[in-house]
């Protein structure tokens, strides 16, 4: 071990599932859904410790033969199970060897196999099921109190064909998870397959641009950053990373070395939950609303990144540990890429009075990242560290859009034709990312801050005056703000008792992204379980056991989380603190999306705001070695 936070070793996995079964001989059919890593308290982090002692598990466990959830901790120094709860009413994540079922039970159900027949899908050879959290919506004729996903089929003519350019259209199947059999088949009139294939490996496309020359990146001397087990160290940053089975890259320990000490910046970073809403009211896409997180257990879907293909330069990498659902651990190699990058200039000056000097620094970056594949999306988590101590993050949004059976001469109303009969639904992205800050100690206080051009008066006889409007916010009732592109507002944490060279609160400032938050009607079945996605930022004051701000198990749930902790109305000055901020993307699909998507970014920065004296990378020398001997004086750039 080298740090608190670091996940469950293999051994550790295998030591706290043993331990829950010895402890829990009843269990008829115990599934493991959730492993993961019972963390000690924050002030084990904040110590710098290094061993830690008193290593502890928590597991969620499914008894597929009760259908019941239990959750408990396993203190792996004495392998002896410290808690075991039932928790009543909630379903676990959907477990992917439910996903890998549906295929044996839809071929394997008359009903199932005579609806797609009705549907002109004979050959079922190569039928693609995709899993749909089912939500609260019901189903006539289901007991949606049981286990229960929807899956929705697609045709491939052979094995490596892209199903999502022949989706079946109007048919949807329930399945039930406990009882692996078809619930019920929901059947509309049916619609031909698009005609169309949607292939993009090389031998598809026809002929390759031949005149791409190579890069290559360089750095004969090797990075400048250092891996110690999961910490890295870059430049003044340190910094540590893993794969969570829930929330995917999880960045902790964050802390910048200014003067010789080592101030914390940023406990904890994390999606504590996203959820991708179909804006189609089709009968085969109205309940479709992902979250991926808390439904689908994102981190589990981490996929090994490969030189040269996902990286370029000199990379390292981080394999991510997990459970599989019979509670066996195992390992996806290389799942956390770490390199640096050049960013361009960093900062820089010509004199042109007397001198005609220039001076000019290169910006560079610290890339820590990693790609989850989550049926027909790719999510690339990018965070990026900077030598002026900007923190950035990035989701990268690629792989194939969502798509629908439209029939010959339909215009689609709510998605765009991306091939003939092929509609691609519009959709929203939309990720929570949980902001555990930590600036310069465990206090901190939130303040909004608005550009704001103030009205013609005494004070302001030409009406030109602008103001930074400061609105602290005192309690969870003021914890749900939106963003405001007119005031370019961003929200300052700031330490109130650690003060600048100028007096003012050290602080660093939450640029947001400003996009629409979740589109779906306030009085939907959606809205309510996803309301964390119906404003841009949530402050919350720090809790361990508040993680996921749709709850803990929104599976089957009709709603949980953000909107009921805020209630609490805790105080928010000169304490610990949590920003929620969800940002995404409203996707208008373009044909351009189609058959793979380039991708798409949507992020958002953590910038210092008087937490340093002054720019902070003077020290950054000129650059220097290859063709750069004539930029550290007097070139004219
Ligand atoms: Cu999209």
């Amino acid at each position: 071990m080298t740090h608190p936070y670091d996940p469950l070793t293999a051994e550790e996995i295998e030591r706290a599932v043993h331990a829950v079964l010895a402890s829990q001989p009843g269990l008829a059919a115990p599934r493991f859904p959730l492993v993961r890593l019972d963390p000690p308290g924050k002030d084990a982090v904040r110590r710098g410790e290094t061993s830690p002692a008193g290593r502890s598990a928590f597991l969620v466990t499914y008894d597929r033969e009760t259908g019941s959830t239990f959750e408990a901790r396993v203190d792996l120094s004495a392998d002896s199970v410290t808690s075991w709860k039932h928790v009543p009413g909630v379903q676990p994540p959907i477990m992917i060897e439910e996903i890998m079922a549906l295929e044996d039970i839809v071929k394997n159900d008359p009903a199932a196999v005579a609806a797609l027949a009705r549907h002109g899908v004979d050959d079922l050879s190569a039928l693609q099921l995709d899993p749909w959290s089912t939500g609260t919506l019901p189903v006539d004729g289901v007991d949606m109190r049981r286990r229960v996903i929807r899956a929705s089929a697609y045709v491939r003519r052979f094995k490596e064909d892209n199903g999502y350019a022949r989706p079946v259209g109007n048919l949807v199947f329930v399945i039930d998870c406990d009882a692996r059999s078809v619930a019920a088949v929901i059947e509309g009139p049916a619609i031909p397959l698009p005609p169309e294939s949607g292939n993009y490996d090389t031998g598809s496309v026809g002929p390759l641009r031949a005149d791409l020359r190579p890069i290559e990146i360089t750095q004969p001397e090797g990075p400048s950053f250092t891996v110690t087990g999961n910490v890295i160290e870059w430049q003044r940053w340190h910094l540590h990373a893993h794969i969570d089975p829930v929330e995917g890259l999880v960045i902790s320990d964050v802390s910048y070395t200014d003067g010789g000490r080592r101030r914390p910046v940023l406990h904890r970073a994390s999606i504590g939950e996203m959820v991708v809403p179909y804006g189609d009211t089709s009968e085969d896409f109205y309940f479709r609303n992902v979250f991926d997180a808390g439904e689908y257990n994102l981190g589990k879907t981490v996929g090994s990144l490969s030189l040269g293909c996902d990286c370029l330069g000199e990379i390292r990498y981080l394999d991510a540990v997990l459970a599989d659902e019979g509670g066996a651990p195992y390992t996806v190699t290389n799942a956390i890429c770490l390199h640096e990058e050049d960013y361009g200039i960093l900062w820089k000056h010509w004199d042109f009075r007397y001198v005609e000097r220039a001076e000019v620094r290169r910006s560079r970056r610290m890339v820590v990242s990693a790609i989850h594949t989550i049926g027909n999306y790719e999510y690339g988590f990018f965070w990026y560290f900077y030598l002026d101590g900007t923190i950035q993050f990035e989701a990268k949004l690629t792989g194939i859009v969502q798509t629908r059976a439209v029939a010959p001469g339909e215009k689609p109303r709510y998605g765009t034709l991306v091939a003939p009969q092929l509609d691609a639904p519009n959709h929203q992205h939309l990720f929570c990312m949980r902001l555990d800050m930590e600036v310069d100690g465990p206090r901190n206080s939130v303040v909004e801050v608005d550009a704001v051009g103030l009205p013609v008066g005494p004070d302001n006889p030409y009406g030109n005056a602008i103001t930074a409007r400061e609105t602290v916010l005192e309690n969870e009732r003021d914890g749900r703000r939106s963003c405001d592109p007119r005031t370019a507002r961003t929200w300052k944490i700031v330490n109130p008792s650690v003060r600048n060279r100028l007096g003012s609160p050290v602080a660093y400032k939450l640029v947001p992204f400003t996009g629409p938050t979740l589109l779906a009607a306030p009085d939907s079945d959606l809205a309510r379980r996803a309301e964390f996605a119906r404003a841009n930022l949530w402050v919350t004051r720090y809790s361990p056991d508040e993680l996921h701000p749709a709850g803990d198990y929104p599976n089957q749930h009709p709603g949980d989380g953000i909107a009921a902790w805020i209630r609490q109305e805790r105080d928010l000055v000169n304490t610990d603190v949590v920003l929620w901020h969800t940002f995404g993307t409203s996707h208008l699909p373009r044909l351009e999306d189609w058959p793979v998507m380039p991708c798409d970014y949507v992020g958002f920065t953590l910038k210092p705001a008087g937490f340093f004296d002054r720019n902070p990378a003077l020290d950054v020398p000129p650059p220097q070695g290859h063709g750069a001997a004539h930029c550290e004086h007097g070139a004219h750039q």
